[in-house]
């Protein structure tokens, strides 16, 4: 007789309409965790229900046909609200399934989930790969889940909490994530196949309004840049993988690493363009240039502030100087900028929010993100306006970092937001679209084609919200 593999069901919850999105991207996490199950001999699917416009009746339909014994569903803030109605729904097409949520919502808000939502069974915090195979390797008898670490459950109407796992040291160790389980063709940003890799996991910064940091610990753990460049190989030749978004908090962390990298791409010839993110001080002017001559097109700075008093506050200790040279080079380069920068953080002022939006101007980026301050769950900056007892939104599907979701009495959030709304109408200009235009398609700089195109929507978008 054939055993019959045990079935893991892996989701990306459905998009809410009213829910702004980015492009869409291959899940990661879901696809290292197939991996990890997979290679230990259990059968899984993926359901990735926005690139497959699944909503929740369908995601039933599927589930219902499918009947695994292990529902993992992902959790993002913004789409938590739609991750437990496909809690419910899993819980409803296979009741004798357990359903599990893990990402970086369940991964803090965990007492609060387990206590109000009664068709979560557990959640798993932190990285997933190792804690979900432990589940898998119980299932379906879960009686002894008090020794699995990393999980909160609920038992004789208690939350438990075990012992928090440690890190995955060995990144290398971990098989390449199962894109096979995903429908690879839908991939598609404007028109090019865009894949992601994760080179390192975990950093050493800590800044107050990060999840990432929190997520992943404060170690920097590395994979081998043979193993990484591997990975791009198989990417290009299996999926046809054109570009790679590094999804590194920070690439440039260890320069010499990052240097190897770029070294190995040049050597093994591997035409693709690629995108990272890092901070201005892990930077010097050679990394630049290697990166650009690797084709990096793109890098972003997690600058945050313009205003030196407010990065300290922001613990960023990252100067002026440092951040106008890691610009300065990037162009230099021929490497599309962007910077991020956090908005009406604890402490900010009219006068330092003004800073920051001139230094923003005068440095000139080629795209800025200006993210409203977000308490996620698990900052130290959500401590800080529950302690200062300001008023908060809980309002989850507002927590993408587009919107003010609390208020400090010495700042009003509306103040902000015009602010911010009528730097990205001067910013977005035709004179950029022009820039963007000649960098994009003289030099064939990717990302200021997608820009480009981003720019011109928003030109139009706000022409008619005028008419
Ligand atoms: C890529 C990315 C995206 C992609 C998502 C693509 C995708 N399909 O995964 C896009 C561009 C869409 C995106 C959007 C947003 N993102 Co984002 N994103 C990232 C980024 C840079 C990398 C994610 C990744 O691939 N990580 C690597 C893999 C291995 O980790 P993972 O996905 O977290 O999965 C592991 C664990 O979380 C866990 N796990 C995850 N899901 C599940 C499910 C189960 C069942 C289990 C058991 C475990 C488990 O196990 C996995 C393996 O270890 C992270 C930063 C980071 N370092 O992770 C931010 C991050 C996840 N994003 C964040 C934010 C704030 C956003 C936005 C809200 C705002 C914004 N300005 O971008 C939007 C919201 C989108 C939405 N609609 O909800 C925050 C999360 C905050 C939060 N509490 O939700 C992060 C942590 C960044 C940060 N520094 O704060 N993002
Ligand atoms: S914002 Fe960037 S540098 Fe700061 S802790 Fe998060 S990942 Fe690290």
């Amino acid at each position: 007789m054939v055993a019959t593999k045990t079935k893991v069901a892996l989701v990306t919850t459905p998009l809410l309409e009213k829910v702004a999105h980015h492009p869409l991207f291959p899940p990661l996490g879901l696809a290292y965790m197939a991996a990890v199950l997979d290679q230990n001999g259990f059968e899984v699917k993926i359901f990735d229900c926005p690139v497959c416009e699944f909503d929740h009746d369908r995601l039933k339909t599927e589930l219902d046909a499918y009947q695994p014994t292990i529902i993992g569903i992902g959790s993002m803030t913004p789409t938590i609200a739609s991750a437990l109605k496909s809690a419910r729904v899993a819980k409803e097409a296979c009741p004798d399934a357990a359903v599990i949520m893990g990402g970086p919502h369940a991964t803090f808000a965990d007492t609060e989930i387990l206590s109000s939502e009664k068709a979560v069974d557990i959640i798993v915090r932190g990285e997933g790969e190792e804690t979900l195979l432990e589940i898998a390797q119980q299932a379906p008898n879960l009686q002894k889940l008090g020794g699995i670490k990393g999980i909160s459950f609920r038992k004789d109407n208690q939350i438990i909490q075990t012992e928090t796992r440690p890190f995955i040291q060995d990144l290398d160790a971990l098989p390449r994530p199962a894109f096979k389980f995903l429908p690879m063709e839908k991939y598609n940003i404007t028109g090019r196949k865009l894949m992601p890799i994760i080179s390192s996991r975990g950093c050493p910064f800590q800044c107050p309004f990060c999840v990432a940091s929190q997520m992943f610990g404060p170690r920097f753990r590395a994979r081998s840049p043979k193993s990484v460049l591997n990975e791009m190989e198989w990417l290009r030749d299996e999926y046809g993988a054109e570009g790679i978004a590094f999804q590194d908090d920070t690439l440039t962390f260890d320069k010499k690493r990052a240097t190897d990298i770029c070294d190995g791409i040049i050597e093994r010839k591997i035409k693709m363009h690629w995108g990272c993110g890092t901070r201005a001080d892990v930077v010097t002017k050679e990394v630049l240039a290697k990166m650009s001559k690797a084709h990096c097109d793109e890098t972003m700075f997690g600058v945050e502030s313009g205003c030196q008093r407010m990065r300290d506050i922001l613990k960023k200790n990252v100067s002026t100087e440092q951040i106008e040279n890691a610009i300065k080079w990037s162009k230099e380069a021929g490497i599309f900028v962007t910077v991020s920068v956090v908005l009406g953080y604890p402490g900010e002022t009219k006068e330092s929010l003004q800073e920051t939006l001139d230094f923003v101007r005068r440095v000139e980026p080629d795209d800025v993100w200006l993210c409203h301050a977000t308490p996620y769950p698990g900052t130290c900056l959500r401590e800080l306006v529950k302690s200062n007892g300001w008023k908060m939104s809980e309002n989850w599907e507002l927590y993408n970092t587009m919107n003010p979701v609390f208020e400090d009495p010495t700042l009003p959030s509306k103040e902000i937001a015009t602010m911010r709304k009528n730097f990205y109408d001067k910013f977005y200009s035709p004179r950029y679209i022009m820039r963007q235009a000649s960098k994009g398609y003289l030099k064939g700089n990717l990302y200021s084609k997608i820009m480009t195109r981003t720019a011109a929507n928003y030109m139009l978008w706000r022409a008619k919200a005028r008419l």
